[in-house]
């Protein structure tokens, strides 16, 4: 035993999306979703989108890994773990399926309503996200979504009517998952119709202008309706080391930085930064903003969550500006650092720095929403005739992540809880491949949508019940 302890009632648990587990996709009055439309895609290949659905098309969120059928069980087996929490999206076409009507669809509440009973039953905290990665179709398509201003309209009764009907069942929130992706990934991220070579710049941030307001607003509507509600922003974390110490690469780190870091500073300071105008002025970008923006935008999360998988590398050389794999933003590979299966760096210590990073600007409580290993897993069967993973390499990534968190709370960060990315295995969101697996639980289901949907334990699920039980205890430095 170490003696790592974290803090009382820290939040361990872990994470999920519903386009990439709840399956069940035209079920229960469900409108299709930008995430409805993607194709399946491999390390290599990118995912295609098909305007309308295809026949003989393999689309990985229609059945996912039947959450929507199997919430029950899986939800046992989290709390088996001693999960305090669990993180879930709520696809907003089960509640409101074209994003524009004016009345939500009963079925996809009750849906909600179910699983988060079955949670409270075992005393697990949901985490909801309400936007993850996934727009009603119809919103996409007509709209443009987050484009098109009426956008910030049609959330805010979606916001309003799923803060009203879970006032008591949940008290933690996150508004738009990693916002700061939209950037990169517009439809995925942001419903934009619009493919990104045609968009503009000042349209992309006139469309992150209205998901900004739209996160501000939820947060000053999710307060009026319940003061108890704890909103937070998601934001991609991926912090920038300067590849050399030559100034133009610490400069060049910075400007990469300060590209996040634009969406969490409205969130936690309630403006716009300084740095934004000079960006803008050379980009002629010009955001308009209309009557109240700029109060609604002062309604300030009461909490900053981010995902982190990685760090990156800046340089200001063109010669050495290559970017490297990995989670969406990735920049430049550190040549000190060795990568997962699918290239995406490894740095724990990463993770002590960018909490430090967050809380020194900040100075609001903080939340890891988001961590973990994307591996190949094989399937065996031990002594006992159980059937199972040796997924210790998922365990020694995992420790050695929450070493440093821990090391992270002791610098003084105020930490409110951890949640491991995809604890149970399911679609991933930039390859939607399924081999590429994340869980403490595996899932018979292959990447052409064969497999038996049975749940099988890994090492990693004991491993993980002990960390909880001992709240950190178990970690090795
Ligand atoms: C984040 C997303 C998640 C998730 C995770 C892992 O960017 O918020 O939805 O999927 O990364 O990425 P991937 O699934 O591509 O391995």
């Amino acid at each position: 035993m170490s003696n790592i302890k974290f803090p009382e009632n820290f939040l361990w648990g872990g994470a999920t999306a519903a386009n990439q587990f709840e399956g069940g996709y035209r079920e229960g009055g469900k409108g299709l979703s930008t995430a409805d439309v993607m194709t399946g895609g491999t390390h290599t290949t990118a995912r295609r989108i098909t305007p309308e659905l295809e026949v003989g098309i393999y689309y990985p969120s229609h059945k996912a890994i039947d959450f929507y059928h199997r919430y029950k069980e899986d939800i046992e087996l989290f709390a088996e773990m001693g999960f305090k929490t669990f993180r879930l999206s709520i696809a907003w076409s089960r509640i409101f399926p074209n994003g524009d009507d004016k009345e939500p669809n009963e079925k996809g509440l009750e849906f909600y309503d179910k699983v988060f009973d079955e949670l409270a039953k075992y005393g697990i905290e949901p985490l909801v996200t309400l936007s993850h990665y996934e727009t009603p179709l119809h919103l996409a398509k007509e709209y443009d979504g987050w484009v098109d201003r009426r956008v910030i309209g049609f959330f805010e009764n979606y916001v309003r009517t799923v803060f009203t009907r879970y006032k008591d069942k949940v008290k933690y929130w996150l508004t738009f998952n990693e916002i700061n992706s939209a950037l990169h990934f517009p439809l995925m991220s942001a419903g934009i119709w619009t493919p990104k070579e045609k968009l503009s710049k000042q349209d992309l941030y006139q469309a992150m202008h209205h998901e900004l307001v739209a996160s501000a607003l939820a947060v000053k509507i999710g307060h009026e309706i319940n003061p108890e509600f704890k909103i937070g922003c998601m934001i991609l974390g991926v912090p920038n080391y300067p590849l050399t110490p030559m100034p133009s690469d610490v400069l060049k780190a910075m400007e990469q930085d300060r590209g996040n870091l634009f969406f969490a500073d409205i969130h936690a300071r309630g403006e716009y930064p300084k740095y934004m105008n000079r960006y803008f002025k050379e980009n002629n970008i010009e955001i308009k903003f209309e009557e109240g923006d700029k109060e609604i935008l002062k309604n300030t999360v009461d909490f900053i969550s981010f995902s982190y998988y990685m760090s990156s590398c800046a340089t200001a050389d063109p010669e050495k500006n290559k970017a490297g794999e990995g989670n969406l933003i990735a920049g430049v590979p550190n040549p000190y650092l060795k990568a997962s299966d699918w290239g995406w760096q490894i740095d724990p210590e990463g993770l002590r720095y960018i909490l430090n990073f967050f809380y020194d600007r900040y100075q609001k409580p903080l939340f890891i929403v988001e961590n973990g290993l994307g591996a190949v897993d094989e399937l065996i069967t031990d002594e006992n005739g159980n059937k199972t993973v040796n997924d210790d390499y998922r365990i020694n990534y995992l420790n050695d992540h929450l070493v440093q968190v821990a090391e992270a709370i002791e610098d003084g960060v105020e930490l409110m809880g951890y949640t491991t990315w995809g604890c149970i295995d399911l679609v991933s969101a930039s390859t939607a491949e399924l081999r590429k697996r994340y869980g403490f639980i595996y899932v018979d289901r292959n990447d052409d949508g064969t497999g038996t949907l049975e749940r099988y334990k890994k090492k990693s699920f004991d491993w993980y019940k002990e960390v909880i039980a001992t709240n950190g205890g178990s970690l090795k430095k």
